[in-house]
């Protein structure tokens, strides 16, 4: 670790109410916004983990709005899992306090941190390793959204203004191509076109929802597979994690944010195009879990609107790939120059793929949704 960095998250770790004294401070998991470290204590009793972040203000403008709606989600979450008789150590992420007592430490440069127990005995993965992995993911994030359905979403604050929201993405990305910031315009003309020939979809979900056919709901808004915890013994599924978005929006498109990560044959940074798909069982795997986690709280409109959510979210993940490439890497963390462009090509694969396969997609999600009690 760069050790300023280092220096910083150390200084900052005495802030919390950490039980013992800090044996390890190392940067952790593979996440593309927040910094993440991972932190060990030790006391007489033994040795505790932790989850230190630093939030990406640049990103999230407002960080302790966003640690407001965190702290209300959590707390909403840990009540339900009570009502419920779950595993309430490990079924929410759960907040450390500072020394003030609150949930957040600003530091002298104005940065927000946070810290969380580390949640034991878990997996979090980057790709489905076995059967049944995607589908417990599934489950966690139907399950995230059956659990807020209560929650009055009117107290959650917009951490990221528009942030599903598709056509403003694509008016990003034109304004992008004619700032042309970094003069990378003129190589990436094939996925330019691909995209603005796509924007009359981009409107679709808006269009519902002004019509009345597709509610907002409390969503999680960044479901993929690195944002799930699952048991390390039984590979069930514990709880949802990474809470920074947690917003009103679609349930359609928490599905879709899924599929266009978990259910693609290769990595989001995949270089070889060709073995870049849709994978179908696993898509009709997301679709049971997703379902049943929901426990038929989706009414017909948003069933029938799943495959589109999942179009919308590659489409939408690959403009916003595609807008950091031409604005020279400023959002998303990248370790190779061309690591945008990779990525917004997978998307722009997966786009053409669940089009070659719409129909496989419609008959699947219909075929799930008939033997799921919904
Ligand atoms: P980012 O917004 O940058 O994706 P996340 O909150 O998703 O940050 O955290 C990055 C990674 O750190 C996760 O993918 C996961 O591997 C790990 N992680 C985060 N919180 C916890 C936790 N409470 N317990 C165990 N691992 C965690
Ligand atoms: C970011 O934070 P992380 O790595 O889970 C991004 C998502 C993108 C994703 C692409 C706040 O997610 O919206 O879909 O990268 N999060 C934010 O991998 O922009
Ligand atoms: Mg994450």
């Amino acid at each position: 670790m760069e050790n300023a960095a280092h220096g910083n998250a150390a200084r900052v770790l005495t802030q919390f109410q950490l039980a013992g004294e800090v044996v390890l401070l190392v940067p952790y998991g593979n996440g593309h916004i927040n910094d993440t470290y991972l932190v060990e204590t030790k006391d007489g009793v033994g040795v505790k983990r932790y989850i230190l972040q630093r939030i990406n203000s640049s990103v999230f403008r407002d960080p302790l709005q966003l640690m407001d709606n965190m702290e209300r989600v959590t707390a909403h979450v840990s009540q339900r899992i009570r009502a419920e008789h779950g595993d309430e150590e490990r079924g929410t992420l759960r907040l450390l306090q500072t020394r003030d007592g609150t949930h957040r430490y600003l530091d002298e440069t104005g940065a927000c941190w946070r810290t969380c127990y580390f949640i034991e005995d878990s997996l979090c993965l980057e790709r489905p390793e076995q059967d049944g992995d995607f589908y417990q993911s599934a489950v966690a994030f139907g399950r995230f959204q059956r659990q807020l359905l209560d929650f009055p979403a009117e107290q959650l604050h917009e951490t990221i203004p528009d942030f599903h929201n598709t056509p403003k993405r694509l008016a990003a990305l034109r304004k992008a191509v004619r700032r042309d910031r970094v003069g990378r315009a003129a190589d990436v003309e094939r996925e330019l076109a691909f995209c603005f020939a796509r924007a009359p979809f981009a409107d679709l979900l808006l269009e519902r929802h002004a019509q009345g056919e597709l509610p907002l709901r409390v969503t999680h808004n960044d479901t993929k597979l690195n944002n799930v915890m699952l048991d390390r013994a039984t590979r069930t599924a514990l709880c949802v994690i990474d809470l920074d978005t947690v917003m009103p929006g679609f349930s359609v498109t928490d599905f879709g944010d899924s599929i266009r990560f978990g259910a693609s044959t290769a990595a989001e940074d995949e270089p070889d195009l060709e073995r870049v798909c849709l994978s179908l069982p696993l898509f009709e795997q997301y679709t049971e879990g997703f379902l049943h986690g929901c426990e038929g709280l989706l009414t017909d409109a948003e069933c029938a609107l799943l495959p589109e959510g999942a179009k919308m979210m590659a489409l939408e993940c690959g403009i916003r790939f595609l807008t950091d490439y031409l604005d020279g890497d400023r959002y998303f963390k990248i370790s190779r120059p061309d690591h945008n462009l990779l990525r917004c090509r997978t998307q722009l694969r997966l786009v053409q793929d669940m089009e070659d396969k719409w129909a496989d997609m419609k008959a699947i999600v219909a075929h799930v949704k008939g033997g799921v009690s919904q």
